[in-house]
């Protein structure tokens, strides 16, 4: 029987690629967001190999309930894949909106955590299993207007690391993977409100893509079972980090 994967936030971007590629690698795929429509398209695409399965990430209940709202033949976890996140604004902290800091905090922090607590026990009781987040370079590297996002990413990168001591023994591997810019997703979309502006980020320069992402996810999930990659940072060539600031005068 082929392994099952379950990928958060697979209604674009990453997610979506990082669910192409593992039924493509023989995974059967839990897909999950909460836009349906794009779910139901990625099932019509990828077929029986994918269940589209509608999440909110904010919605405790519904985390809490998955793994029994999922059919049977689809319950025995082996990957989960933490993508679904958001960065919403890039102002100073001092002129930030609390609101989109709370909906960071919910999706990023609260509702990963409390996924990866629901799906733990039962890849304890298999004696198999791997949970590969997406963190960021906003959670290593800080930037002006970083503040909450980069804190929620920081907040990833520790909690995994913090999950590999709390497993050892149990044969469930962890990685948090940690980009920089990526282009070819909606975060920018998402986090400027802006398409104009979303795409000017990008203006200029060679990012990452989210195949390049979906292929690093690949990798670590189809190494043999007895090598775990704790933590990947990854950037485009065309990125480096722009050092500390001091204010003179
Ligand atoms: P996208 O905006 O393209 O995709 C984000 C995905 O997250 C969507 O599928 C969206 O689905 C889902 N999502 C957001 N909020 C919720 C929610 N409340 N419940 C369920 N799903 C939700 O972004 P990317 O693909 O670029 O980003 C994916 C991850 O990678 C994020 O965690 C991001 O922080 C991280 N990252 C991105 C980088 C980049 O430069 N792009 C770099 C480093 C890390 P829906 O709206 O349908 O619910
Ligand atoms: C996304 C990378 O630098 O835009 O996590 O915050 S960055």
């Amino acid at each position: 029987m082929s392994k099952i994967a379950l990928v958060t936030g697979a209604t674009a971007g990453f997610g979506k690629a990082i669910a192409e590629r593992l039924v493509r690698d023989g995974y059967r795929v839990i897909a999950t967001g909460r836009r349906q429509e794009r779910l139901d398209a990625l099932a019509g695409q990828l077929g029986s190999a994918l269940l589209p399965f509608r999440l909110d990430m904010m919605d405790k209940a519904a985390i809490a309930s998955l793994p029994d709202a999922l059919p049977a033949q689809w319950r025995a976890i082996d990957v989960l894949v933490n993508n679904a996140g958001l960065a919403l604004g890039i102002a100073k902290a001092q002129d930030s909106d609390i609101s989109d800091w709370e909906r960071m905090i919910a999706t990023n922090v609260t509702g990963m955590a409390e996924l990866t607590r629901v799906l733990l026990p039962g890849m304890i009781a298999r004696d198999r299993g791997h949970i590969v987040a997406l963190g960021s370079t906003a959670g290593i590297y800080p930037y002006v207007g970083g503040n909450v996002y980069g804190a929620t990413k920081a907040f990833v990168e520790q909690f995994m690391r913090n999950l590999r001591c709390d497993l050892l023994g149990k044969n469930v591997r962890v990685t948090n993977i940690a980009p920089g810019l990526c282009g070819g997703s909606e975060f920018s979309n998402v986090r400027l409100r802006d398409d104009a502006k979303a795409a000017a980020v990008y203006e200029g320069t060679h990012p990452l893509q989210p195949d390049d992402i979906a292929e690093t996810v690949s990798w670590v999930v189809n190494l043999p079972a007895h090598v775990n990659i704790n933590q990947i940072e990854m950037m485009p060539t065309c990125q480096a980090a722009g050092g500390l600031a001091v204010v003179k005068g």
